[in-house]
Formats: structure tokens, C-alpha cells, sequence
């Protein structure tokens, strides 16, 4: 019996706006203005306790050591303390991604499969690179050694370290992939979405082929988009379905609509969503080419009646609205016989046509019984949804009693985060002011703090000492 288990991002002490991300609309609006760590902390254990609320399992992900003066020293910054910090005033954009908090996105920190659908019975992480984005790609060692003290005392869960570290193989993790499963079979689908086949940063000769699917207008009267880089390549996503161990014909390789790109889905999850057997995504987000083809008849074949696929039409809610409501950026919990509870971001509750649309929906389809809404505009303003904020692990009882008691949270657990981020997390912070000495070291002793709190001293070792 495997268990959902939500490893949920705890927002760390450096979250700020600095429009790192080209091609994520809502990072590039919101570039420079002011943030709250300590709100935006409060937002991410308001989401664990809603998990809580609807009966997950929640293991928290602490973020990341920052910020790294070390990377500033990489990126060629002299001078040691205050002086490394003033010259790093100077340059605010090499400042921000040695500051940057976007570990909290775990849908990025890799990609899982249980072992009950490897090939070898093991269950499997495969760090995600993240190379597309500079500050990103600072993130994987880090998180390696943060799932390896989560995961590692249990021999049944491997983490395996990224993929090469260059464009050929750009790996954005569990945002673009989605496992189709119903209770009643036991093979599982794992489906991985990508925007280019290797390292060019549109596919040119794709394109050429398919001129009306690339100039196509979303709808008449809109602007033409700007080309916004695809991030996950089509090499990474077969190898890293080669790394779990999964077998040929559980593996779907779809392609993201290049539309889809260009309106702002920079990631699969900001275009569709999956539960179990059910699927909801939007009739953009994929070229619907014979692989969809042959991915949607073995979903029917394989899932039977359990299987559902919803696609929501442009006509009814447009890229664009779905890129600022992120409709498709959910989190959905099976809540036993068939019934879905469908967890949004509150942008949805005021858009007419994400509301018209979830009507139909629930009234059609009869699956979605009750929709819950999460107050999460810290990270959203940086692009991130409730979706982001988590990556599904299905567990075995006994991998899940193997985790570190400190990161399995509970209400009580719950309280002591809140407590932490009210203690040592700046409540406005301003991005010049993450020059400053004294803020630099109130991050590291809010970490410190933090690995007290979830008594977890080898976390941060190399940098802040046993
Ligand atoms: O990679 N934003 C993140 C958001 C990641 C969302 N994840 C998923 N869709 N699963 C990104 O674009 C913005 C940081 C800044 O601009 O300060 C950022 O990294």
C-alpha cells in the first residue's frame, strides 16, 4: 500500500522579488519590489497545515544555505565579510542569486518514482539540475544533501545526483512530470513534458515543420508573444526516466504546446494537473501529435473507468488567465471513492471565467467535489503556486516511518515553524537590503535556529559548523 506524501518547501529568510526568472510572467512583474519572508514563511506552513487539515502526509524541505557568500566569491567578487558584501552591492544581480530562496519550489527539486513502479523495486529521486535558470542552477547540491538527510537512513529510497550540468540535458524535476495511476491496476504511467529536443533553445527545425501550430494567435486581436525559452529538453526527461529504472512502455514523452510556452507556462504544472487516473489540463499546454495520441488510448486501455481526462479550452479560459490565476498549479487529493478535492491559489476566486470553468467542471465531470483556496501571494508573486510549493512522494509506510522525525510535521511541529519564521524572519525586506551585514548574519542564525527546531544539526554542517 503506498501512501501520498507532500514534501512541502519552508520559505527561507532571503525570499525576495528580482525577476531572475525570464519567461515566468509573474517574476519579471514583480522584480524589485518589495517582499516578506516572514509572510511569505507563514503562507508555505499554512499550506502544510491545509495538507494536514485534508490528511497527507507533510514532510518539510528546509531551504537552502543562504544566502552563499562562497558563490559570490565564485562569480569573481573579492574581499572577505563587509568587504565582499560592498562589493556585492555593486552588483545586485549576482547578489540576489546568491541569495535567492527558490529552493522553496520543490515540484524542482527532482523527480520521483515509488518503487513499485521501478524495475528494480527501489525508489528513486533524481535531483533536477535546473541549469535553464542562473540562480537555480546554484540549487542541486544543496538539495541533494537536504534529501539525503530526509531520505538517507533508508536503503529502499535512492537520490541520485542531476543530470550533466548543461542545456542538452536542462531538467526542471517533478514540474513536468506526472504519474497516471489507478488503484485498481498496477502499473502506473509516469508522463514527461518537455519544450525542445536537446540544447537549442527552441527546436528551429520543429518549428519550421509546424508553422501554424508556432504562429498560431491564442486568440484574434492578441499581441504576438515574445519567444520565451523552453526549459526542460526531451534528452533529460529519457534519461532521467532511465535513471528511476522505469520500464520503456510505462513512459510518455509529451510535448508543451510551443503556445503554451510563449503565454508564460514555463513549467507542464502551470498548464495541467493530475490526480490518480484524472487529468485537467488546458488544451494549449500540449501538441497533440501521435505520442498524445498514444499516451491518451493507453491511459483508456490501462486505467479503464477510473480514468478521466478534462480539457479545459482556451475559449473558456485563455493561456494568459490561466497563467495569472494558475488555475492549473493546484494541488488535488483523492478523498476516497472517487471524490477530488481541488486546493487553488485565491487568485482563482475572483476570475470570472476560472469560476464559470470550475462550475462546469465539478457539474460535468462529478469528480471535483469541493474546491478549498489558499492565500499563497508571497510566492506567487514569484510565480510559484501550491503546486510549486510541493513534490508528491508515493511511500510505503515503513520509507515514511524511516524519515528523520524532526521533518515529518505535525500541528504541534507546525507551531514551532510559525514561531520560528515570527522570531528570525525580516517582515519587509527591500532587495539592496540583502547587502547588509547584519541581514546576512540574522539569515544564518535564523538556519541555525531552524535545524534546532527540527533537530537536525547535520543540516547546514558545511557551512554553519556541527
Ligand atoms: O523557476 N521563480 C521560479 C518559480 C518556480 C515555480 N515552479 C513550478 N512551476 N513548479 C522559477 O521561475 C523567481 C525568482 C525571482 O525572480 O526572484 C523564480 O525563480
Amino acid at each position: 500500500m503506498l501512501e501520498e506524501v507532500q514534501l512541502v518547501g519552508l520559505v527561507g529568510p532571503t525570499h525576495h522579488y528580482a525577476g531572475m526568472s525570464w519567461g515566468n510572467v509573474a517574476s519579471e512583474r514583480h522584480k524589485g519590489s518589495p517582499s516578506s519572508p516572514r509572510r511569505a514563511a507563514l503562507q508555505s506552513v499554512a499550506l502544510m497545515r491545509e495538507l494536514i487539515s485534508l490528511d497527507q502526509h507533510v514532510l518539510v524541505m528546509p531551504p537552502l544555505y543562504r544566502p552563499d557568500l562562497s558563490l559570490l566569491e565564485r562569480f569573481g567578487l573579492r574581499g572577505t565579510g563587509d568587504d565582499l558584501l560592498r562589493s556585492a552591492a555593486l552588483h545586485p544581480d549576482l547578489l540576489s542569486m546568491a541569495s535567492s530562496a527558490s529552493s522553496m519550489w520543490t515540484a524542482n527539486a527532482g523527480t520521483w518514482a515509488p518503487g513499485r513502479d521501478t524495475q528494480d523495486g527501489v525508489a528513486r529521486l533524481v535531483v533536477a539540475n535546473l541549469v535553464a535558470k542562473a540562480h537555480r542552477s546554484l540549487e542541486p547540491p544543496g538539495t541533494e544533501a537536504h534529501l539525503r538527510a530526509i531520505f538517507g537512513d533508508d536503503p529502499s529510497v535512492e537520490v541520485l545526483s542531476a543530470l550533466p550540468s548543461t542545456p542538452a540535458f536542462g531538467d526542471e524535476g517533478a514540474a513536468n512530470h506526472m504519474r497516471l495511476a489507478s488503484p485498481r491496476s498496477d502499473t502506473a504511467l509516469h508522463v514527461f513534458v518537455y519544450g525542445r529536443l536537446g540544447d537549442e533553445p527552441a527546436d528551429a527545425a520543429w518549428e519550421e515543420r509546424n508553422p501554424t501550430l508556432v504562429a498560431a494567435p491564442l486568440h484574434q486581436g492578441t499581441p504576438p508573444l515574445p519567444l520565451y525559452p523552453a526549459r526542460q529538453s526531451l534528452r533529460a526527461s529519457q534519461a532521467v526516466a532511465r535513471r528511476l529504472h522505469l520500464a520503456p512502455e510505462q513512459t510518455f514523452f509529451l510535448r508543451q504546446h510551443p503556445q503554451a510556452i510563449r503565454a508564460g507556462v514555463f513549467h507542464n504544472d502551470v498548464a495541467a494537473i493530475s490526480c490518480g487516473a484524472f487529468l485537467l489540463h488546458h488544451e494549449l499546454a500540449y501538441v497533440e501529435d501521435e505520442a498524445a495520441s498514444a499516451l491518451w488510448e493507453r491511459c483508456a486501455a490501462l486505467l479503464g473507468e477510473d480514468y478521466q481526462r478534462v480539457v479545459v479550452p482556451a475559449a473558456e479560459v485563455s493561456l494568459e488567465e490561466a497563467v495569472r490565476t494558475y488555475l492549473f498549479n493546484g494541488q488535488l487529493f483523492d478523498r476516497g471513492g472517487g471524490r477530488l478535492v481541488f486546493l487553488l491559489p485565491d487568485t482563482c476566486r475572483t476570475s470570472e471565467a476560472v469560476q464559470r470553468c470550475l462550475t462546469r467542471i465539478c457539474r460535468a465531470h462529478r469528480r471535483i467535489t469541493e474546491v478549498r483556496y489558499v492565500d499563497l501571494h508571497q510566492s506567487m508573486r514569484n510565480g510559484g503556486g501550491p503546486a510549486c510549493l510541493r513534490l508528491r512522494l508515493q511511500m510505503t509506510a515503513e520509507q515514511l516511518q524511516a524519515v528523520p522525525q524532526g521533518f515529518r510535521m505535525t500541528l504541534g511541529s507546525l507551531d514551532q515553524l510559525e514561531h520560528w519564521a515570527s522570531a528570525h524572519l525580516a517582515d519587509e525586506l527591500h532587495p539592496a537590503d540583502l547587502a547588509e551585514p547584519s541581514f546576512v548574519a540574522a539569515c544564518h542564525r535564523a538556519l541555525d535556529a531552524l535545524r534546532r527546531v527540527l533537530d537536525a544539526p547535520s543540516l547546514y554542517a558545511a557551512t554553519l559548523g556541527a
